[in-house]
């Protein structure tokens, strides 16, 4: 299916999105997936170019908050290396039913396929943090980064802990991730329970880690989502390298420190993760 709509300039900052996970080592083979809630006004120019009598498919669960909505995801088993070169064979657009039970695929996929294998986890994703946030999310991403997944073999898998952790890592982290980050154990990828364990953290959370798996971000824009798994990483990173040489800090940020510094940026910190 020949479409327009990937050329788009929201299409244009999907496929950036692909292509800079590609590039940080986040997406090893298949891994990884996104998908981004299309506005009203994007998605009008195409509607008549859709092709809108394929194939009807549950989506497991009912969310009707979505009911009527569009989304461009990636597709299952495509690689994000291949995203750039050929995204209508990579990515596909899908519709919600009125149902909001039911999607149906209305543009790419060129050579077949389905979307994203953890498209469950990702609508109800989007289900919780679009209530959570007044509609203003419209992106989840999820990627495979080393150092975050290093972590999670050596810190308890609790939410307070590795907020806390990361937070202080990087004096910009609370400023960037203010809530902190959940931590979801080690579960089957594309499964029920993970999609449930993740969204009860996203109510909260917009970063929610997958023990020994990767992360599950949202975020308002491509830039700010992906900005979002990057901090996190980097942190992570961070906490790597300090852990690989010594046992314990000799000196941290302190949690007046922390309260001092989202006083001065005007942040909602989640103190009680500091004690
Ligand atoms: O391979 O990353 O979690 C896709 C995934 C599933
Ligand atoms: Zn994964």
């Amino acid at each position: 299916m020949k479409n327009g709509i990937f050329e788009s300039e929201f299409a244009k900052g999907f496929i950036n999105l692909c292509e800079m996970g590609w590039q940080k080592g986040w997406h090893e083979r298949n891994g990884g997936n996104l998908s981004y809630r299309i506005k009203k006004e994007e998605i009008a120019p195409y509607l008549d170019s859709l092709c809108r009598t394929g194939e009807i498919c549950g989506i497991g669960v009912t969310l009707p908050h979505l009911a009527g909505e569009f989304f461009m995801v990636t597709g299952s088993g495509k690689y994000m290396s291949n995203v750039k070169g050929d995204p209508e064979n990579c990515l596909a657009v899908i519709e919600i039913l009125p149902d909001g039970g039911h999607f149906r695929t209305v543009a790419g996929l060129s050579a077949g396929g389905r979307p994203t294998s953890e498209l469950p986890t990702h609508l109800m994703g989007h289900d919780a943090r679009m209530s959570a946030t007044d509609g203003s999310r419209r992106v989840i991403y999820h990627c495979h980064p080393a150092n975050l997944i290093a972590m999670t073999f050596l810190l308890p898998l609790e939410d307070r802990v590795f907020s806390k952790e990361l937070w202080e890592m990087m004096t910009e982290c609370p400023i960037i991730f203010p809530a902190g980050v959940g931590v979801v154990k080690w579960m089957v990828p594309g499964g029920a329970e993970i999609a449930r364990a993740s969204v009860e953290k996203m109510k909260t959370f917009d970063a929610v880690v997958w023990a020994h798996h990767g992360i599950f971000c949202a975020g308002d824009d491509f830039d700010n989502t992906f900005g979002l798994c990057h901090t996190v990483e980097k942190a992570a990173e961070i906490w790597i390298k300090v852990r690989s040489v010594a046992e314990s800090k000799r000196q941290t940020i302190t949690k007046d420190e922390f309260v001092e510094l989202a006083k001065a940026f005007g942040v909602e910190l989640n103190t009680d993760f500091l004690d």
